[in-house]
């Protein structure tokens, strides 16, 4: 008798939320996970648990403790504990696992990209006279930019900032994607934008900056992706799905 399916989808991409519509629409059982990074994450068509799990063998725990049968790490690229602690607890807990993600972004004619080894990269290659930078990747790591404060800034939030931000005089914009190049552009052709700073996230949600910075000639400083451990990787929702069903037959 083959055990009712219980999939575990480790979200906060696109992707995860298109996978979780999918995998409701085929009547399937599962739950959407995130980190509880911000306020109000998007609605999932699958019941959502927030929070960490308490690391690798918290996870591990969490996986034999609710009887997950599939566990899908679709998170995004630059969540590399998260996706390193989903290798070891799957393997651990001895349930099947597979990565959903998106091919990494490449450069095309009339794209200027100066690309950088992690944050600590982008920073450096801010050196220099004092520019209008759009620094679009997020909050979490907004005190490295800090070292760079010569710039006017113009940054991209999820939620409103809270309290004092690490580099005073920044214009915010609180918006959550997926965004549009022609909104891009005129963001930052208000802001007179002179350089782009990003992840390379690829997929379609993050990638509005990038066209619009090409079309305004603008340069872009491209953050190259963190090294994930080896694990299969899926490109796509039915290519998940097929795996869900193949999985059950131990292939
Ligand atoms: C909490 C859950 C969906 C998912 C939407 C995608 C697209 C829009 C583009 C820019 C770049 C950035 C940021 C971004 C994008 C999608 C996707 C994506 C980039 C939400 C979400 C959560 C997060 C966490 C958040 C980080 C931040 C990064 C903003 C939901 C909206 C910059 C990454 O304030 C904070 O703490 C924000 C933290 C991690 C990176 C950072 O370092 O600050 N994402 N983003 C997830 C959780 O709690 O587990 O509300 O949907 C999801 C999405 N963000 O269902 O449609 O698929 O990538 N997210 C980057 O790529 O550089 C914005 O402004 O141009
Ligand atoms: P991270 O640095 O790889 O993970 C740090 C810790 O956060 C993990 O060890 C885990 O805590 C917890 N965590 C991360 N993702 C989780 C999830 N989906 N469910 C439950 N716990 C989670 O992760 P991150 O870069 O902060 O990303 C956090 C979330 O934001 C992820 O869902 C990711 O998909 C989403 N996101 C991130 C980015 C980005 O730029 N990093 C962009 C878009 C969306 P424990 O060790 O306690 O289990």
């Amino acid at each position: 008798m083959e055990r009712p399916r219980n999939i575990l989808i480790l979200g906060g991409t696109t992707e995860a939320t298109a996978l979780a519509r999918a995998v409701a629409g085929a009547g399937l059982a599962g739950t959407v996970s995130f980190a509880g990074r911000v306020a109000r994450p998007a609605g999932q068509a699958l019941a959502v648990r927030v929070g960490g799990f308490g690391g690798a063998e918290g996870l591990a725990r969490y996986l034999a403790a609710t009887r997950v049968t599939h566990l899908v790490d679709a998170t995004h690229p630059f969540a590399d504990r998260m996706s390193a602690n989903a290798v070891a607890a799957a393997r651990e807990a001895g349930v099947p696992m597979v990565a959903l993600t998106r091919p990494a972004w490449a450069p095309g004619p009339g794209d200027d990209w100066r690309v950088v080894a992690g944050i600590e990269g982008a920073v450096a290659a801010l050196s220099g006279p004092p520019r209008a930078v759009f620094l679009a990747v997020g909050r979490m790591h907004l005190d490295a930019f800090a070292a760079q404060g010569q710039h006017r800034y113009l940054l991209r939030l999820v939620d409103p900032p809270e309290g004092e931000l690490p580099l005073p005089g920044a214009e915010v914009v609180v918006a959550r994607g997926p965004f549009d190049e022609d909104a891009d552009r005129a963001l930052m052709a208000r802001h007179g934008t002179q350089v782009v700073v990003s992840k390379n996230a690829g997929g379609t949600g993050a990638r509005a900056k990038i066209d619009a910075a090409r079309a305004l000639g603008l340069p872009v400083v491209m953050i190259g992706r963190p090294a994930l451990p080896p694990r299969r990787e899926l490109h796509g929702v039915a290519d998940v799905l097929g795996w869900i069903h193949s999985a059950d037959r131990g292939v």
